[in-house]
């Protein structure tokens, strides 16, 4: 099968599918939208991309979207599973990828805040997710032991993102939950969470936050 990702460089949710494809060792295409083309999506985007967004993993006719679907879809197609076998084990993960999206929230909010209090509240936020987080995690190195799975790749790329601020800026986000700290580093050091970054993503990373100006541009982008 043919895949192509539709892509915007700065995405967490398409550095999921890219995780998964690597992991799997399975070839694919990019096409990448640009961030002007993200806020005003060409005709060929809006007629593939029901809400607007990416990532869009296109096979053969088909465009699939969500990115947590697109997953489980390249998992159940290519197997071995890369979620736990026991049932309830898997839907427990699954349960904890949904909450994944209000962590990439939570940190979207620390970086695009205008002012700071919108900061410190999102911030806080953060704070609490991730010490809801806490408790979920067992002895690692990864979510679910020794085994890299769709959770860690879901959550490899908001750790890669909170720890390039963090080592801008404050340092104790990551290290005050420290099973969560460990987690985060072992998918930092893994191979296809690595090679999932588009080229120069720091900088590119930092000039949006940059570009977008107010406290957070203040804040980070110095
Ligand atoms: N729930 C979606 C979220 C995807 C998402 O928010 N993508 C952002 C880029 S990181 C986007 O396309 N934003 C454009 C927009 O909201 O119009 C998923 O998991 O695929």
């Amino acid at each position: 099968m043919n895949y192509t990702l539709v892509s915007f460089e700065l995405c967490p949710f398409v550095q999921r599918s890219v995780i998964t494809l690597l992991e799997k060792e399975i070839p694919f295409t990019m096409t990448y939208l640009t961030l002007e083309e993200l806020y005003h999506p060409p005709d060929w985007f809006t007629a593939i991309s029901p809400f607007h967004k990416v990532p869009i993993l296109r096979v053969g006719e088909v465009s699939l979207f969500e990115s947590a679907v697109i997953v489980e879809y390249l998992d159940e197609v290519n197997p071995p599973s890369m979620h736990p076998a026991d049932p309830l084990l898997k839907a427990w993960n699954r349960a904890w990828i949904v909450f994944a999206e209000s962590v990439i929230g939570a940190h979207y909010g620390c970086f695009t805040a205008q002012d700071e209090t919108a900061f410190e509240q999102s911030r806080q936020q953060l704070e609490t997710r991730l010490a809801q987080l806490e408790s979920t995690v067992k002895d690692g190195p990864y979510f679910n032991g020794t085994r890299f799975s769709l959770i860690d790749a879901a959550y490899g790329p908001v750790f890669q993102r909170i720890t390039i601020l963090e080592q801008r800026y404050r340092s104790d986000v990551l290290v005050k939950n420290s099973k969560v700290a460990r987690w985060a580093q072992a998918c930092l050091e893994r191979e296809s969470v690595i090679k999932s970054l588009p080229a120069n993503f720091e900088k590119k990373f930092i000039d949006y936050i940059r570009d977008k100006g107010g406290y957070a541009a203040q804040l980070y982008g110095a």
